[in-house]
């Protein structure tokens, strides 16, 4: 089955804490600080990897966690560092967060991009020493790895799109020229999302994606094709498939603008790309007169007869399209308009804090606050200080204060509460 967009939620890892100890040894009555800092928490990486063509592997992983640090231990003992997670995806997939912004488009083999940030390693005692307190009883808890929801999506790198109106005979081809099998039948929308095929020639091999049939419209969104036009953007040719027999009482040239146009609509870049046209149905009647029509009125383009449903002129089909496809070079794909997209999206910082009254109580919420607070240990009155110090230092008391906040109202930050005190 085809996959083009998952779905993820990543989470990078936890530093780790931060020790809190002291030196014992004999005959000093006194010993210094003696705890180490922890370490650093591994990245979410995702990375292209030239030998993938789908998402297909991240389909069941709906969360992705990365490494913890690793605790500092006493004797100033470093914790170690996490390694990173490298979550490896198919050259051509666009990262997006969930309002769609990119965060990055990994175009080129082994291209990567850091989707999540491990944190950092708590402070152990010995670090966070300074000149007015020397021997700190407290120690810093590592920080959280940060979480993000993401959308991975796979622009399909197929080399050829077959287009067309519904019925054409897309799927018949596709079945005929690759080891794919697509669903084939005489109603309209039969395909409802691509197909892809890998078709291989005397001298080489390339991918076809088989797309569901355009309408007129399709390009302001109408029928099922819509959708998938995105899909033929970074395809290198365009194989437009006509129903040269007219057997749905169409005009083949009709159909022929028809479906010009609705790429036109959706990108001047569709119009731009190679294109084949293939006049199917070449057994039925009307046929051999509907095809000296339409070369009358489009003398200059190249046009290959066949029957699919019969295997019939699909071999030349296949060899112009291999040599259009090694005639075509990659780069041709990553034009401007794509490597635009390299101007990147960053995840917005949110507000330090916010803080909302609900009777008595002032819960305090928000990114940075809460990363303070679940970096804190709160097991020694010292360190309890410096987290109250911390707040303060953010303007908390003053917002708290100017919202009316009295001696003995409850203040809550994530699971934990406190009673407000000058
Ligand atoms: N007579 C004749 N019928 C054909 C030929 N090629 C395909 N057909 C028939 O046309 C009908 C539609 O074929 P599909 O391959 O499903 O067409 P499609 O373009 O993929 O259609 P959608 O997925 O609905 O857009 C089927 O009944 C095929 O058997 C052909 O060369 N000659
Ligand atoms: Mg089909």
């Amino acid at each position: 089955m085809f996959v083009d967009e998952v779905t993820l939620e990543v989470s990078a890892g936890n530093g780790g804490d931060g020790c809190m100890a002291f030196r014992r040894e004999k005959y000093i009555a006194m010993g210094g600080p003696y705890g180490g800092n922890g370490g650093r928490g591994g990245n979410v990486i995702f990375q292209a990897d030239s030998g993938l063509k789908t998402l297909v592997d991240l389909r069941y992983q709906k969360k992705i966690k990365g490494k913890n640090g690793i605790n500092g231990e006493g004797k100033n003992k470093h914790g170690k560092n996490a390694e990173d997670t490298i979550i490896k995806v198919p050259m051509g997939t666009t990262i997006k967060d969930t309002n769609g912004n990119i965060i990055a488009d990994l175009l080129t083999d082994k291209e990567e991009v850091v989707v999540a940030y491990g944190g950092r390693g708590g402070r152990g005692n010995v670090t966070l020493a300074t000149k007015t307190n020397p021997c700190p009883s407290y120690a810093e808890r590592g920080e959280p790895g940060e979480t993000r929801n993401i959308k991975a999506e796979l622009r399909m790198l197929a080399d050829v799109g077959l287009v067309g109106l519904p019925s054409v005979g897309k799927s018949t081809i596709l079945s005929m020229i690759s080891n794919a099998n697509p669903k084939i039948a005489s109603y309209h929308f039969t395909t409802l999302a691509p197909n892809l095929g890998v078709v291989k020639t005397k001298t080489g091999s390339f991918v076809v994606a088989d797309l569901p049939g355009l309408i007129e419209g399709a390009s302001s969104g109408l029928g099922l094709g819509h959708k998938f036009l995105k899909h033929i953007e970074r395809t290198k040719i365009i194989a437009h498939i006509i129903d040269m027999s007219g057997s749905e009482g169409r005009d083949p040239y009709k159909d022929y603008l028809t479906i010009r146009n609705e790429l036109k609509d959706f990108s001047d870049k569709l119009t731009k790309k190679k294109e084949i046209i293939i006049a199917n149905k070449m057994d039925l009647e009307n046929a051999k007169e509907n095809l000296i029509n339409f070369k009358n009125k489009l003398p200059n383009l190249d046009i290959f007869e066949i029957e699919a449903i019969n295997n019939k002129g699909l071999d030349t089909v296949i060899n112009k399209l291999q040599l259009l496809v090694d005639q075509t070079p990659d780069e041709e794909l990553f034009d401007k308009d794509i490597q635009e997209k390299h101007v990147l999206y960053k995840f917005k910082v949110e507000k330090p804090y916010t803080i909302k009254k609900e009777n008595n109580a002032y819960i305090i919420s928000g990114e940075k606050v809460e990363k303070i607070f679940k970096m804190t240990n709160f097991n020694t009155e010292e360190a309890i200080n410096r987290f109250a110090k911390k707040l303060r230092n953010m303007g908390i008391d003053d917002e708290l204060e100017k919202m009316g906040i009295k001696e003995g109202d409850i203040i809550r930050i994530m699971d934990y509460e406190f009673e407000y005190t000058k």
